[in-house]
């Protein structure tokens, strides 16, 4: 993993891109690395949050154009069914919250990388632009659905099609991100969160993003449906019956994830 880095310290792992000197755009090695690195820590039991950065001025500009001209280059569609679809559906499968901690630029599939996390946060020096118009290609790696229920259809079209960069500040206004921060100061405001996130029910929480998944393709009926069923499966389990007795005795819960 020689442009990845994977921290995990206090049931937080961090993920970093390396690659700082590309702005830390995406080869096929670093795609597998990454998903990879998020399904591990999604199955390690260690790990309650993951943080998503990059290392240098850039989150991530998105596909290496210069692995585009090698000869031997995988089709388009090809490398976007096999390499970006499955990255992009570790993390928003995926049963633990994903930060992304949003240090520069996000461009192109770094961009879409961004939308596929649960929460951003971003660097005040950071900024979002879509970028594949200019290299004559469409916004992939879950852009199109994700960015307008992010930031509503109007504003989605603008971003998709004049690729026009948005700003950190616009980006918090917009609602696309949670937080700006200081840039020197975004990492451990990014942990502080992530630790907030790992003291709560680690399954109530995979739940709930699977209950918000579900609730962009269902209809309301369904949704009540969907919450009753994870409501009985949450209700189930010791960290609500932890939850409770907290409660009662006024004390923080000591959640097991069980
Ligand atoms: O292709 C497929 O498999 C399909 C999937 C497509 C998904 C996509 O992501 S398509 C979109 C690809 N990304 C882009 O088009 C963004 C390209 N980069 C930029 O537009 C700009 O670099 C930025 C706006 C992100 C930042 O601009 P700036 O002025 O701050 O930095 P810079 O000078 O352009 O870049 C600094 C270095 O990073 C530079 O290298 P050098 O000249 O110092 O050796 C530059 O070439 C390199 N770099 C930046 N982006 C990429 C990159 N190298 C390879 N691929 C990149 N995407």
């Amino acid at each position: 993993m020689a442009d990845l880095r994977v921290e995990v310290e206090d049931a937080i792992a961090t993920i970093t891109l390396d690659r700082p000197d590309a702005l830390n755009a995406l080869t096929i090695g670093l795609k597998e690395d990454l998903r990879r690195a998020i399904l591990d820590a999604g199955d390690d039991d260690a790990v309650r949050v993951i943080v998503l950065t990059g290392a240098g001025r850039a989150f991530c500009a998105g596909q290496d154009l210069r692995e585009r001209l090698q000869p031997d280059v995988a089709p388009l569609a090809v490398e976007i069914r096999d390499r970006y679809n499955p990255l992009i559906r570790a993390i928003r499968d995926g049963p633990k919250p994903v930060i992304a901690a949003v240090n520069g630029v996000a461009a192109g599939a770094g961009a879409s990388l961004a939308f596929a996390c649960d929460v951003r946060l971003a660097a005040d020096s950071a900024s979002f632009v879509l970028a594949f118009a200019r290299v004559g290609l469409i916004p992939d790696s879950g852009a199109t659905w994700l960015l307008p229920r992010l930031v509503g259809a109007s504003k989605a079209a603008e971003l998709a099609l004049m690729n026009e960069p948005l700003s950190a500040a616009d980006a918090e206004r917009f609602g696309l991100v949670a937080r700006v921060a200081p840039a020197a100061d975004l990492i451990a405001e990014a942990h502080r969160i992530a630790a907030g996130l790992a003291a709560l029910a680690p399954r109530a929480l995979a739940l709930t993003k699977q209950a918000l998944s579900a609730s962009q393709r269902s209809t309301f009926e369904e949704a009540l449906e969907l919450e009753a069923e994870l409501q009985g499966q949450a209700g189930d389990s010791d960290d609500h019956r932890e939850g409770i007795a907290a409660f009662l005795e006024k004390r923080q819960p000591r959640f097991s994830g069980n």
